[in-house]
């Protein structure tokens, strides 16, 4: 699977129906979008379901990527060399960037990224459930890389695809990013396993806490998820969450093994007729008590972002002040 998978074709199926075309019409056009995979764009008519679940997709994606940074960043000040720690602060700068491009994405639906913002900050929007859970030790480092920017991969290729045309051209770059944080990951637990007996121990322990809540951050099963259905024929999501899933999985028993390192599930094992490895069950009563606020660190990852965007206020400030000052030079100019 690689980000030239087919992309929607860039040109409008047929003529866009001129400005004050009926209801009907506007729905006839975004229908032929869909149905001959093309791209639908800020400027066309959408469903307001279709708006909305997008507004929720990419927002709630975006608050991952903030959020995200949490984990990571705590360990920029104890990264064991210089070359581990700039490459670690260039991986968390890129998640504050995959975040702008969604923020600036989703904005593009019509709600302005200060009230995205207001609600994550206010408790009433979603971010990824892998994001509240600790980051012990410098191995957690080599297992998200690894198994969490793995299965981000795994999930948001397809989304390359999306028929939502600022999305996924958004996604085009996060995916490239994503490829270059999974080598690192990858590369840490490599050496970590190749090193001493306590360095292996330490990955594998790191491995053993991740791999079942990034098997989670593919979201619900599918009887259990209710939005799967209309994002694929919305052409939003290509592939169901347990088809995701189970690519990752078929992907990882490999690596793993050339890692030198076991995923923590008696139960996977290689089946001929399926085609796939199968694997055991997932704690999902877990995952629901973490989107639910209970994780181990949904408290602290929320105070952590509230006081940064307190911290933040002078900038913000300062950009508006600076634009303001910008207009009014502008105005004086073009009236002059
Ligand atoms: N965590 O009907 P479903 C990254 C929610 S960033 C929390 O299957 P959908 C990275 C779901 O929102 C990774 N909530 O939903 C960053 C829904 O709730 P609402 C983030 C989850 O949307 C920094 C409900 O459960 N990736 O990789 O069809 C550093 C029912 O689910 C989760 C994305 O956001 C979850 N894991 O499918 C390193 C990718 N799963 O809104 C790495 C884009 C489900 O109805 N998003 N829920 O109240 C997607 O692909 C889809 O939104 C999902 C869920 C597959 C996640």
């Amino acid at each position: 699977m690689t980000s030239t998978e087919k992309t929607p074709t860039l040109s409008p199926v047929a003529d866009a129906p001129a400005a004050g075309a009926s209801h009907e019409a506007e729905q006839a056009y975004f229908d032929a979008l869909i149905t001959e995979d093309s791209r639908v764009e800020p400027r066309d008519w959408m469903p307001e379901k279709y708006r909305k679940t997008l507004t929720r997709q990419v927002s709630q994606h975006a608050h991952s990527e903030i959020i995200g940074m949490q984990p990571e960043a705590n360990w920029i000040t104890r990264a064991p060399s210089l070359k581990r720690k700039t490459i670690l602060m260039a991986k968390v700068q890129d998640e504050a960037g995959h975040g702008l491009y969604l923020y600036s994405a989703a904005e593009t639906l019509g709600t302005p990224r200060h009230v995205l913002n207001e609600q994550l900050l206010e408790g009433r929007a979603k971010y990824s459930s892998i994001f509240n859970y600790p980051a012990r030790t410098w191995a957690d480092m080599g297992a998200i890389g690894w198994l969490v920017d793995g299965a981000a991969i795994c999930n948001q290729v397809p989304l390359c695809r999306a028929s939502y045309g600022p999305y996924g051209r958004a996604m085009v770059r996060i995916c490239k990013e994503e490829s270059f944080h999974q080598r690192q990951g990858w590369e840490i637990l490599y050496e970590l396993s190749h090193g001493t007996e306590a360095q292996k121990k330490m990955a594998q322990d790191a491995v053993n806490r991740f791999y079942g809540p990034a098997l989670q951050m593919f979201g619900p099963p599918d009887a259990d998820s209710p939005n799967s259905q209309q994002s694929m024929n919305w052409n939003i999501k290509r592939f169901s969450n347990d088809e995701l899933r189970q690519r990752f999985v078929d992907m990882m028993v490999p690596q793993a093994e050339a890692l030198g390192l076991t995923l923590p599930d008696p139960d996977i094992k290689w089946n001929e007729e399926r085609g796939h490895y199968d694997y055991g069950p997932l704690d999902w009563d877990e995952f629901h008590s973490v989107i639910q606020g209970k994780g181990p660190c949904n408290v602290q990852r929320m105070q952590r972002r509230r006081a940064a965007h307190d911290e933040g206020a002078w900038v913000r400030e300062a950009a508006a002040e600076y634009a303001r000052k910008n207009a009014e030079q502008h105005a004086e100019l073009m009236g002059a």
